[in-house]
């Protein structure tokens, strides 16, 4: 059997290979030149565990290649990104294109898979029509369907083959013939169910975490302002069965949970006042950091502080959407803050800004605040902190465990004590 993978970023790129892997003779599309050309050379231009090896492996052994356009092949799988527009609705302009670019190659009996991440009805109200408009039945010529990805970035090789899939068919029939193509390498449940209750439970997967963190962000504030620390809150009612309160921190970035709850927004404007609350929560966390470390340094006339971290979470490299990179603009735009950022997992062509060194953003610094839980961070010792002017730290995730007379660390849950 033969697939054809659209699109190779974070998702494609490892689905195309773990099919690869599996046997399948897998080409990848990508309207990017240089991502073609460094996969047919067998290297990659992400950062994701495991991958560097394994796509080696798989082109070594002919079993993937790369190209600018599509091929025929049995299955197609869609995996190119739906970012949003300034006005929060979804831009699926490159799902659009990838459909139109594929329909040329279809043939009767081909399954076409769409993995982005979709509004509800993007399946049936805009997929479907431009595969009929090239003369096929949806219906019954083509096995359409929706299968969204589920993969946490840092475990995606792991996580591709164990979760549970979800497949949604345009028909019952369609929902099979996909689900088939997962179940030769997945190990998890492969879901049969329908396109839009596909779309809406990915929606759904990413709202409950949106919305649970900005309950833990809002106890933050609350806590701040009665006196109580907010991690032990969290810690004690987790203790119950049933309560799973996230963690706060400096706001939710990504290109995920920052984003597809507006799928949702987009299509039930008044039904969704509390996914819109949520979103407005976790948006002002960069804000209020800011607010924390300018009562932190009232004092200093010119406070030296270091940024430590600017991916959007841990362990890392991506720096899309990242709360951190706009704490980053906002100290700056306070002329009386000296600010330097240091991130061992960025490079600097990721950034419009001058990283600097751990030792440059360190030497003679009033305050450290950390912005993202990378391991580097989390094995700080008191010592690593010696050239600082002041050994004050400003921990936003919670990660720093020092305990020294020396040091003080300021907790985002807990702000004065
Ligand atoms: N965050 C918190 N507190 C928490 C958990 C996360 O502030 O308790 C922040 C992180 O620091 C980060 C943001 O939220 O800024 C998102 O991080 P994440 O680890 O929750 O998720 P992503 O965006 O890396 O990946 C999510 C995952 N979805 C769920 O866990 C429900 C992943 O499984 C999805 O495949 C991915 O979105 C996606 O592509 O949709």
């Amino acid at each position: 059997e033969k697939i054809c993978v659209v699109g190779l970023g974070y998702i494609g790129l490892p689905t195309a290979a773990i099919f690869a892997n599996a046997g399948y003779n897998v080409i990848g599309v990508d309207i990017n030149e240089r991502v073609v050309e460094t996969l047919n050379k067998g290297e990659i231009h992400i950062e994701e565990v495991g991958l560097p090896e394994l796509v080696k492996k798989v082109v070594e052994e002919g079993k993937l290649r790369a190209s600018l356009t599509p091929e025929k092949a049995d299955v197609f799988i869609i995996a190119v990104p739906t970012p949003i527009h300034e006005d929060y609705t979804a831009n699926v302009d490159y799902v659009i294109a990838a459909t139109k670019a594929i329909v040329p190659y279809l043939e009767k009996g081909n399954v076409v898979i769409v993995e982005s991440t979709i509004p509800p009805r993007t399946m049936d109200d805009v997929v479907a029509p431009i595969i009929r408009e090239h003369g096929f039945a949806p219906e019954k010529d083509i096995y359409l369907a929706h299968c969204p990805e589920r993969v946490l970035p840092g475990r995606i090789l792991i996580e591709l083959i164990e979760n549970t899939r979800i497949v949604g068919g345009v028909t019952p029939e369609a929902a099979k013939k996909a689900a088939d193509v997962y179940r030769a390498i997945v190990k998890g449940d492969v879901i049969e169910t329908e396109a839009v209750t596909a779309e809406m439970s990915k929606l759904m997967e990413n709202t409950f975490r949106d919305v649970n963190i900005a309950l833990a962000n809002e106890l933050v504030k609350i806590s701040q302002r009665i006196g109580v620390n907010a991690h032990k809150v969290i810690e004690l009612a987790n203790k119950h069965p049933r309560v799973n309160i996230h963690l706060p921190g400096p706001g939710v970035g990504g290109h995920c949970l920052a984003v597809d709850p507006y799928f949702i927004v987009e299509k039930a404007t008044e039904e969704s006042p509390l996914i819109q609350t949520a979103r407005r929560i976790n948006n002002s966390m960069p804000h209020f950091v800011v607010e924390q470390i300018e009562r932190m340094t009232t004092e200093l006339p010119s406070p030296k502080i270091a940024v430590f971290g600017l991916t959007y979470k841990g362990n890392i490299d991506d720096v899309r959407e990242s709360p951190a990179i706009e704490i980053y603009e906002l100290l700056k735009r306070n002329t009386r803050f000296d600010v330097r950022a240091y991130d061992p997992h960025v490079k600097q062509e990721q950034v419009s800004f001058p990283l600097s060194s751990f030792e440059e953003a360190i030497d003679g610094a009033h305050l450290v605040v950390i912005l993202a839980d990378h391991n580097e961070f989390k094995n700080m010792k008191a010592e690593d902190f010696a050239a600082m002017k002041t050994k004050v730290i400003f921990d936003t995730k919670n990660c720093i465990h020092i305990e020294d007379e020396n040091v003080t660390v300021y907790k985002i849950g807990n702000l004065y004590s």
